[in-house]
């Protein structure tokens, strides 16, 4: 973990050095703050490396058990109608634990947006095998190669959402289509829909890589499995 960095909020940073979760959580700031939304927002964190992110942005965190953001984030909207209710959430937490929570609020179409920042491995625990681990992918738990199937939340997600959610796949090393899915899905929450954005993020401390192979690890083998793009 990063010692001497500062967050936009002069905290010390946790997230190690080349972590993706930074980037989204600027975004993310950019983009609210663009609305002029940062009071109105209010991030759920999911227990993972997204617990991090707790004292980042200028706007309000609680913190949930594991795979349970996204319950506890439908609840404080039904509770606040105004308030702008983000679940930020890693991949097994949204799609393994958190799944069946998911899953219902995206077929009763819950006006929230979840954020899942998936880096194909449980991050905060050691770097294990989760439900978007690829195949072939070493890891602790599978240190000859992943030969299990991979899930794609957003497709399967799609296939029960109303036609006004928003539901789309980026990457952080794409800043463009990162804020214009953030703009789209805020905009749908404020029409009163489920929206729910996956960013392909780094992980260079568990994927065991340096400098540009993390980047090639996320355009070659992330990008050739998860489409990127709007789920249509
Ligand atoms: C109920 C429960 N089960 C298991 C754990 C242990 N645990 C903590 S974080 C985590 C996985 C996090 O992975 P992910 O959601 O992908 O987030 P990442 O750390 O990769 O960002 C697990 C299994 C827990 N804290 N609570
Ligand atoms: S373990 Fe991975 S996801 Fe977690 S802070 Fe480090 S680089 Fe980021
Ligand atoms: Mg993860």
């Amino acid at each position: 973990m990063s010692e001497n960095l500062t967050t936009p909020i002069g905290r010390q940073a946790k997230f190690c050095p080349g972590c993706g979760h930074p980037i989204v959580l600027m975004m993310l700031q950019r983009i609210l703050k663009q609305h002029n939304l940062e009071a109105q927002a209010v991030l759920g964190l999911d227990i993972g490396c997204s617990l991090l992110a707790w004292n980042y942005l200028p706007i309000n965190t609680f913190q949930t058990h594991h795979g349970r953001v996204v319950p506890t984030m439908v609840g404080f909207k039904r509770a606040r109608k105004n308030s702008l209710a983000i679940a930020y959430v890693g991949d097994g937490g949204a799609y393994a634990i958190g799944w069946q929570s998911l899953f219902h609020a995206a077929l009763r179409d819950e006006p929230v947006l979840v954020i899942v920042v998936n880096n194909t491995v449980y991050g905060m625990t050691g770097g294990q095998s989760a439900p978007t681990t690829l195949s072939g992918q070493k890891t602790p738990t599978s240190p000859d190669g992943f030969t299990g199937n991979t899930m794609y939340g957003p497709e399967i997600l799609h296939q029960v959402s109303n036609p006004e959610a928003f539901i789309a796949r980026t990457a952080v090393n794409d800043p463009k289509q990162m804020l214009d899915f953030l703009d789209k899905a805020i905009k749908t929450q404020q029409a009163g829909h489920f929206a729910l954005i996956e960013f392909l993020s780094f992980c260079p401390t568990n994927w065991r890589t340096k400098g540009i192979d993390t980047v090639k690890f996320l355009e070659e083998r992330l990008k050739s499995v998860f489409k990127v793009g709007e789920i249509k």
